[in-house]
């Protein structure tokens, strides 16, 4: 039988706020572990600033912010080892380049370039998944397999608040618990599913109490402590690679930018809510962890700013040089035997793009 531990209500925490609330430790993170975590969450928050202006210029297509998000992300990916597979949902399109994608493949991806479609198996990084939920099967699926061969490797799988009410997660979540398998779920509650508010979403008292319905532990921590959603994460990865089978993790914040570059929050979010939300994001919060323990000075801060804004100059540039997409590839790999109406239509779009992309 498995074990099952009860959600803990509380968000768990590590980093204080240079006040009252002193700071906490992670065991077994030296200096060089929080530096590198202190590069992550920045060039995180590089990406998505920038991208930001780059849609504004109209040099990407419609973008999935994750402003604040970047805590969740990075410290999760970090408790991770190179050989563990990342299931990414749109919100967590950049993570790649933790584990060395280049950011041009991620931008271009944006760009709907097929530049931007990396295999897999290169980074242990499955394809960014827009329908929600369904990668949830995906992720349960590898994990057992890791599994079956008696493989140490685990899995992560990203998803929010409104994904679990899809079935995708509740399926993927009951055959990880049944199967035993090497899973960690990684719910990243951000209160809202685009204008749908979580209280409209569930009437659970909280979404890792849900863990227990599966027999899995769950986990609560705060969404903007890099340091409690690594911990958290760790502790999942070690019981999957134990053989202990999935954990679930809701990582809980509130979404303090809009759900994407095509929305307007204001018709419907907490405003007031959003401004606390920012004066207490996630970077800056670790940022002041940090300097109050001695680690980061300035110049290092900076150099490592520098070097995240290098590599997005870099990586538009790359996305931007690619020649144009052969509009054929719109009609691949989906048939065996393509339609005939197919020839018609590639000549038709051949003759509407013009010659210059055909
Ligand atoms: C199966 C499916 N239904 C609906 C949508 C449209 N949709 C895109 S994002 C979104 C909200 C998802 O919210 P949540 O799971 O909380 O993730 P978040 O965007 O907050 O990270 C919806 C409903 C979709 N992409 N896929
Ligand atoms: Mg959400």
């Amino acid at each position: 039988m498995a074990q099952v531990l009860p959600a803990e209500r509380g968000l768990r925490r590590v980093i204080g706020d240079g006040d009252a609330v002193p700071d906490g430790e992670v065991e077994g993170l030296s200096d060089h572990d929080l530096v590198e975590l202190y590069r992550s969450v920045v060039l995180l928050r590089t990406y998505d600033e920038r991208s930001v202006v780059y849609h504004r210029q109209g040099r990407i297509g419609t973008y999935a912010i994750f402003w604040n998000h970047e805590a969740i992300q990075a410290g999760s990916a970090y408790a991770l080892n190179d050989d563990d597979w990342i299931f990414p949902s749109y919100r967590e399109s950049a993570i790649g380049l933790l584990r060395g994608m280049p950011a041009s493949t991620v931008l271009a991806w944006w760009r709907g370039h097929p530049a931007g479609w990396w295999n897999p198996a290169d980074y242990n990084v499955a394809s960014i998944c827009v329908p929600i939920a369904t990668h949830v099967p995906h992720a349960a699926g590898l994990a057992w397999g890791k599994k079956l061969r008696g493989e140490k490797a685990c899995a992560i799988v990203y998803f929010g608040d409104g994904a679990t009410s899809e079935g995708s997660f509740h399926e993927g979540a009951n055959l990880a618990a049944v199967t035993g398998s090497p899973l960690v779920l990684l719910c990243n509650n951000n209160q809202w599913a685009i204008s749908t508010p979580l209280e409209a979403q569930t009437r659970a008292d909280n979404l890792a109490d849900k863990a227990v319905g599966y027999g899995m532990p769950g986990l609560r921590v705060d969404g903007l402590d890099v340091l409690a959603v690594y911990e958290a994460t760790r502790e999942a990865v070690e019981r999957a690679r134990a053989g202990e089978g999935p954990t679930f993790i809701e990582a809980v914040h509130y979404r303090a930018a809009p759900h994407a570059t095509a929305d307007d929050p204001k018709a419907y979010i907490d405003l007031e809510r959003v401004e606390e939300e920012k004066g207490r994001e996630c970077v800056a919060r670790f940022e002041g962890y940090l300097r109050r323990a001695g680690i980061l000075t300035d110049e290092m801060a900076e150099s490592i700013r520098a070097e995240a804004a290098a590599v997005m100059r870099e990586g538009i540039a790359a996305a931007e040089a690619e020649p144009p997409a052969d509009p054929a590839l719109l009609f691949e790999h989906t048939f065996v035997d393509p339609p005939a109406s197919f020839a018609r239509d590639l000549a038709e779009l051949r003759r509407t793009l013009g010659s210059s992309l055909g």
